[in-house]
This record gives structure tokens, sequence and C-alpha cells, in this order.
């Protein structure tokens, strides 16, 4: 056998991922405790005033997605790497402007009192009603638009090299393949994936960038205003894609190393590149399935965020899932703890997406929308789904590159981590069922218990995530080093 888990790059790119992957861990286990404190609050554990309630939200929210994707970009960028030439300084701007928008947006909320949610919507960022000034709202609008400028950056030079590398994104994405005019397999389905991320993000971004620009000069110049329709829309046409690439971008590592674990190959096969094509598109239109309630929206547009959110990610889920069982399937794979994550994340991917079709089909959507059924579901699928990927990534770097060993505790945790999650994910779903609304901080005495079994599940969560943090930030160093590489894990049974 030929296959070896290590990824032929070169040790620098190795290395550069370090950083950002341990702050992302960091950033992560802070919001997982602004999490806990949310819980506390509205299960009247704590005495936590609304003000606070609601700047610990627009925290909790943005910086989740916000390291989450960061953490995607390491995975993007260290497999992609293999494939076609990428600029590291690129990588490392990315992760200077995050550090930079993030202490912007901290001053922003906690020295400035911003609290306007992630979702920052229109007009609200100037109009607090005296809840906070023109200097908290800048700062963070200013702040998501220098993390926004980054990310835009960092795909520029993917999709360039890309380009540079296929010839078009057409290419990159399958189309000889699909139409027949070549036979045999289509690009790596890391080229898939991270074309496909590259033009939904760069889409996302730019339209946020615009928006945020808008709304920066309408807090300083009231008199120059913009439609506020359009201005929800604009904030869903970036905030929908943007968190749902983060998914995209951390199913590289399933593509990467299942096939190493199991020996077995993963090609682009036509469905596959289909399936990755219509995601595409679907990821593009169906932001106004958070628009449902917004009655003066077009109608046509409305039924299309419905339809299409039925089969929105549908297309790629089904093949990655399915493609993960095959590819697992007798193959004699050796499980270990970043495998067992990878695997994981195809369970929390599907599991996830079930109460979100379940909302978005408008008369349920009417009675559930505005229920902790859609935090319910969305922490299945960023939790058990994106997270697993992530952590999947950590555990692989340290175990192949880092010289770790998995023991008894890092199996526990895993456990621990998906027993707990799902009990978290549970009692939203069950607070949602309740009519529990969400971003509500005072919560009907009903409405309490749920929310305190989620904080003792959440609590939880935060404490098995410190332990794989603490794992994977004692091994960090390692990784790039070549030393104490092992690579025995591979299947003992490969015919
Ligand atoms: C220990 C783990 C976690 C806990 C205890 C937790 C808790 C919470 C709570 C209580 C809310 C507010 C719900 C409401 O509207 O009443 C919330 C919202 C949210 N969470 Fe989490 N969460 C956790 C993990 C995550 C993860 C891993 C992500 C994503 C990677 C995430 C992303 C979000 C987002 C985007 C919101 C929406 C904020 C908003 O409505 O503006 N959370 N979370
Ligand atoms: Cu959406």
């Amino acid at each position: 056998m030929t296959t070896t888990l290590h990824v032929a790059i070169d040790s620098k790119t190795k290395k550069a991922v370090v950083f950002p992957l341990v702050f992302s861990g960091v950033i992560l286990l802070l919001m997982m405790i602004f999490g806990v404190v949310m819980l506390l609050g509205q299960g009247k554990l704590i005495e936590l005033n609304p003000n606070m309630f609601y700047k610990i939200m627009t925290i909790h929210g943005t910086g989740m997605i916000g390291v989450s994707a960061l953490a995607g970009s390491c995975i993007i960028w260290y497999f992609l790497k293999q494939y076609v030439p990428l600029n590291t300084a690129v990588f490392r701007l990315n992760v200077y402007l995050f550090l930079v928008g993030v202490a912007m947006v901290l001053v922003g909320i906690f020295a400035y009192d911003f609290a306007g949610a992630w979702t920052f919507l229109y007009p609200l960022p100037a109009q607090s009603g005296g809840m906070w000034g023109k200097t908290g709202a800048a700062l963070y609008l200013g702040g998501m638009l220098v993390i926004g400028t980054g990310f835009l950056i960092l795909l520029l030079e993917a999709a360039r090299a890309i380009i540079k590398q296929y010839g078009s994104l057409a290419t990159s994405l399958g189309w000889p393949q699909i139409l027949g005019k070549e036979k045999g397999f289509g690009p790596p389905p890391t080229v898939v994936a991270s074309t496909m991320v590259c033009i939904v993000d760069i889409i996302a971004l730019i339209t946020g960038a615009a928006l945020l620009s808008m709304s920066l000069i309408n807090v300083f110049v009231p008199s120059f205003t913009i439609d506020p329709l359009l201005a929800k829309n604009l904030t869903y046409a970036f905030g929908h894609v943007f968190a749902n690439s983060i998914i995209y971008m951390g199913v590289i590592v399933v593509y990467e190393l299942l096939p190493r674990y199991t020996g077995r190959p993963w090609k682009s096969n036509k469905i596959f590149l289909i399936a990755w094509n219509m995601s595409t598109l679907f990821t593009l239109i169906v932001y106004p399935h958070h628009l449902l309630m917004d009655f003066v929206m077009p109608k046509w547009m409305i039924v299309m965020g419905q339809v299409l959110s039925y089969m929105n990610g549908l297309p790629v889920l089904v093949v990655t899932a399915f493609g993960a069982l095959m590819i697992v399937y007798r193959s004699g794979i050796k499980w270990d703890v970043a495998s067992s994550f990878l695997y994981l994340s195809m369970f929390g991917w599907v599991i996830g997406v079930v109460p979100a079709i379940i909302d978005a089909t408008i008369v349920i959507n009417h009675v559930m929308h505005n229920t902790k059924w859609v935090p319910g579901h969305f922490h299945i699928y960023m939790g058990l789904g994106a997270c697993a990927m992530i952590l999947g990534f950590m555990y692989y770097l340290t175990r192949l590159e880092g010289g770790r060993i998995d023991n008894k505790l890092d199996y526990l945790t895993l456990w621990l981590y998906i027993l707990a999650f799902l009990g978290l994910t549970g009692s939203f779903l069950f607070s949602g069922k309740s009519s529990a609304p969400r971003r509500w901080a005072e919560h009907l005495p009903e409405w309490i218990p749920a929310d305190m079994v989620a904080a003792f599940f959440g609590t939880f969560v935060t404490i098995t995530f410190l332990l794989f943090l603490v794992r994977f930030i004692s091994y960090s160093s390692n990784i790039g080093s070549k030393i104490n590489q092992s690579d025995d894990i591979r299947p003992s049974t490969h015919g």
C-alpha cells in the first residue's frame, strides 16, 4: 500500500496553521463559557441583566461563526496546498486582520456597549434607543469589515491559484466531466469543495462589506439611509452563506483523511460533481428562508427560499455521508480519535439538517421561526458537524505531526462531548417546541427547567472541550517539525 497518513506539504504551511488553530480553540472555549452564562441567566440560576445578556449573545454569535471560519480556513489551506501553489503570506495576513477585527469587536461590545447581535440589522446600529453610541457601533461594524476583508483576500488568493492551475472555476468544479467533454474523474474533491467555497464566500463577503460600509456611513450621517428590506436581504445573503460555508470548508478534512485511514481513494465522480454544483447554486439563493415572515418580500423569492431549502445542502450532504459510509465499510479501518470525530461529523451534519428542513417549511416556520428550535438545529450542525471536523483535524495534526498518542481520556471525552452536545441541543429543541422564543434574556417560568438542563449539558460540553484543547495545545508546538511522527494507524488488513 502506498498511501500515507501524512500530507505532502512543506513544513512552513504545517506550522502556519498552528497559531490560528490554537487561537480558534481558545476563543471557542471562551464563547462556550459565554453560552453557558446565557443559559444560567435564562434559567434564573444567576442574576444576568438584559444589557449584559445581549452583549454576550452578540459576542457569542459573532465569535463562534468567526473562529469556526478561521479554523475552516486552516483546513482549506492545509489540504489545498497539495494541489495548487498558495502564498502563505496571504494566509498570515488573514490571521492578523482577524486579530485586529476581533479586538475592535470586543472593545465595541464590552467597552462601548454594542449589543445589536451578529445580524447588526439596519438601522439598529445607528438607532440603539440610547443603549450604545456611535463609537460602539462603529467599532463593531468596522471590526466585522476588517475580518471580512481578511477572508476575502484569502479566498481571492485561493481562487487565483485554482484558476491558474485548472484554467477556470468551471473546470475545477468539474464541468468538463459533467458535460461529458472529458472522460474519467474530475479534480480532487478538495479542489471541488474549495472552488465552491471561493465562489459563494467571495460573493457573500462582498455583499457583507457593502452592507457594513453603508451601515457605517449611516451611523455617522443619519441622513444617508438605505431601504431596510434591501439591508435585511443583504444581511442574510452574507450571513447565511458565510455561516454555511464553514461546513463546506470543514468537509475537506473528511475527503482527505478518511481515504488515508482506509487506503481507499475518494474520487470526484459525476454524481459528486453535480452535487457540488447544485449546492453551490442553492447555497447562494436560499437565504430568503430567513425572510419568510417579511410579507413585503416578493412571493417568488419566498417560495424559492422554501423549496430550495429542502435541497440546499442536501446534494453534498448525501454524496458525502454516503461516500463516507462506503469508504469505511469493510475497509479494516483502525479507528482513532481523529477518524472517529470525522465520522461523527457526518452524523452531526445529517441530524442537524433534519430540524432545519422542518423549519424551512413556511407553515411551520410561522410558528417555529423565532423560537429556540432554530438555535437547536444549528447548534447540532455546528457543534456535532463543523466543530467535529475541526476537532478531528486538530486531533489528526497532534497525532500525526505532534507525536501525541490517543489515550483512554481522549476517547472518554469524545463520547462525553457527543452525549453532552446532544443533551444541550435536545433541550434547545424542546424549548422551541414549548414556544420559548430565541434571543430573549428573560424567560417565563415554564421555560426555565429546559434552560437549567441546557446549562448543565452546556457546562459538560465546555469541560470536555477544555480537555481537547489542553491535549491539542500541549502537542501543537511539534507540528511541522518532523519529530515523533508515527504512521502506524493504517489498516492492517488492506487487500
Ligand atoms: C457549550 C456550547 C454552547 C452553548 C452552551 C451555547 C449556548 C447558546 C445560547 C444560550 C444561545 C442563545 C439562544 C437564544 O436565542 O436564547 C446561543 C446562540 C448562538 N450560538 Fe451557541 N452555544 C454553544 C456552542 C455554540 C457553537 C459551537 C456555535 C457555532 C460554532 C454556536 C453558535 C451560536 C450562534 C450563531 C448563536 C446565535 C446568536 C444570535 O441569536 O444572535 N454556539 N448559543
Ligand atoms: Cu439560512
